[in-house]
């Protein structure tokens, strides 16, 4: 089969709710993936920053073989073998009393809404069904009906409503705002990303993070990190929250917590939050189960022993250095963290992010524009200095292109 026949298959069969680039992918190793003609391309998306490890890493693949061939799934009405060892092995590595096991990452940031809700009502003392959560002007965290009801991207929300109440929305970056808003004793929470993924990788301030952290404590309201993107090395440390050294009090993980192989995802918390949730009040029929529980210890000892974060940090600022060296009137800004980067693209004779996208495919890289002329660029983590210089090659040529 041609790529446009898979194209079409998936047209006919499939929902419309995605507009991929016109690439069938068919294997994927380390940085790289190869398409259905066998064509190599350097993966720069990373699956939204899933796959920090790379592609079908040898460890992480086989601790998933092992257990699904042992015992796949139990539910949480009986224990398995595996969830302890894995509950005690990732809040030890993070630094918290008790972890709650999920699978997606929408379903950690609407877990620790719930978490921060009833910490509300039965620790703060705010009235039954008063309690407030402060979101950011465009966020992401997800898809499901309340994470769109925060969404400030029509896109993202418009036509699902009515919308779930319960939050406030301010900008992001902004400490005043912030602040305003804390005034209000019926505030139990401000949700955000340490640095903004889907809007365009927006990095905040120096010091944000440290004032949001000594805000939260003032007014006694849960500072909740969705790291869901940021989290597992991408920026150049374990978490995005670790440039600041500030400690969230609710923290949402996903993505790469698997490395790719599988939905994992996990929210963390000490016991005075997250024992507000009593048995048969939360749950899942996959959280916690024994496969994604092996899968979750073994990509975060990859980490570990790859020494990701350092190399993220490393190869990010060598990328931002070389992009700003780039004389092109189509690099209208380069920012970024650790290999979580975006560059962003002024048009040119009509000539947008998507078509530099497209030079790129063809020059055999791959990544997605956001918003527009926003280019995200997020390779796996295990990547090497000269593939990365290879890559950069690729990137500069196919947007001098236009020029
Ligand atoms: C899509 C990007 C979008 C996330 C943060 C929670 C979630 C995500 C910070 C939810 C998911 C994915 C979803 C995917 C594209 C991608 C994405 F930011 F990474 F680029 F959409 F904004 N918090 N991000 O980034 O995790 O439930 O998907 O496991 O929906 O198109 P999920």
């Amino acid at each position: 089969m041609t790529t446009q026949e898979y194209i079409t298959r998936e047209e006919k069969y499939g929902a419309h709710n995605y507009h991929p680039l016109p690439v069938v992918l068919d294997r994927g190793e380390g940085i790289f993936v190869w398409d259905v003609e066998g064509k190599r391309y350097f993966d720069f998306l990373s699956a939204y920053s899933a796959v920090n490890q790379g592609h079908c890493h040898p460890k992480i693949v086989s601790a998933l073989t092992t257990q699904a061939k042992k015992l796949c799934l139990t539910s949480r009405a009986f224990h398995n073998s595996s969830l302890g060892e894995y509950e005690e092995y990732i809040t030890r590595y993070f630094g918290y009393d008790k972890v709650l096991p999920m699978n997606t990452g929408v379903e950690g940031d609407e877990t620790a809404i719930k978490l921060c809700r009833k910490w509300a009502y039965l620790k703060k003392g705010i009235p039954d069904g008063k309690a407030k959560i402060i979101v950011c002007e465009n966020n992401f965290h997800g898809r499901t009906i309340t994470i769109v009801s925060i969404s400030t991207d029509p896109d993202a929300r418009k036509d699902y409503g009515p919308y779930t109440p319960g939050f406030i929305t301010i900008p992001y970056n902004d400490i005043p705002a912030l602040e305003k808003e804390m005034q209000d004793p019926n505030v139990a929470g401000f949700l955000m990303e340490p640095i903004q993924g889907e809007a365009g990788v927006f990095v905040p301030d120096e010091g944000y993070l440290k004032k949001v952290s000594e805000l939260c404590k003032k007014y006694n309201v849960l500072f909740i990190a969705d790291e869901v993107q940021t989290g597992i090395a991408r920026t150049g440390k374990l978490l995005a929250c670790d440039h600041e050294n500030v400690r969230p009090d609710i923290l949402i993980l996903g993505k790469a917590l698997s490395g790719g192989v599988f939905p994992v995802s996990a929210v963390l918390a000490d016991d005075d939050i997250m024992l507000t949730i009593k048995p048969g009040q939360h749950g899942s029929t996959f959280g916690g189960n024994p496969v994604a529980a092996r899968v979750a210890m073994a990509a975060l000892e990859v980490v570990k022993e790859e020494n990701l974060a350092e190399n993220a940090e490393k190869l990010g600022k060598i990328f931002r250095q070389e992009l700003k060296k780039v004389n092109s009137d189509m690099i209208k800004q380069v920012r970024g963290k650790g290999l979580l980067n975006a560059v962003v693209i002024k048009p040119k004779n009509g000539k947008t992010a998507q078509d530099v996208c497209l030079k790129m495919m063809e020059n055999g890289l791959l990544a997605k524009p956001t918003h527009g002329h926003i280019i995200r660029f997020a390779p796996p983590l295990v990547i090497n200095e000269d593939q990365l210089r290879e890559a950069l090659e690729l990137i500069i040529k196919s947007i001098k292109y236009f020029d």
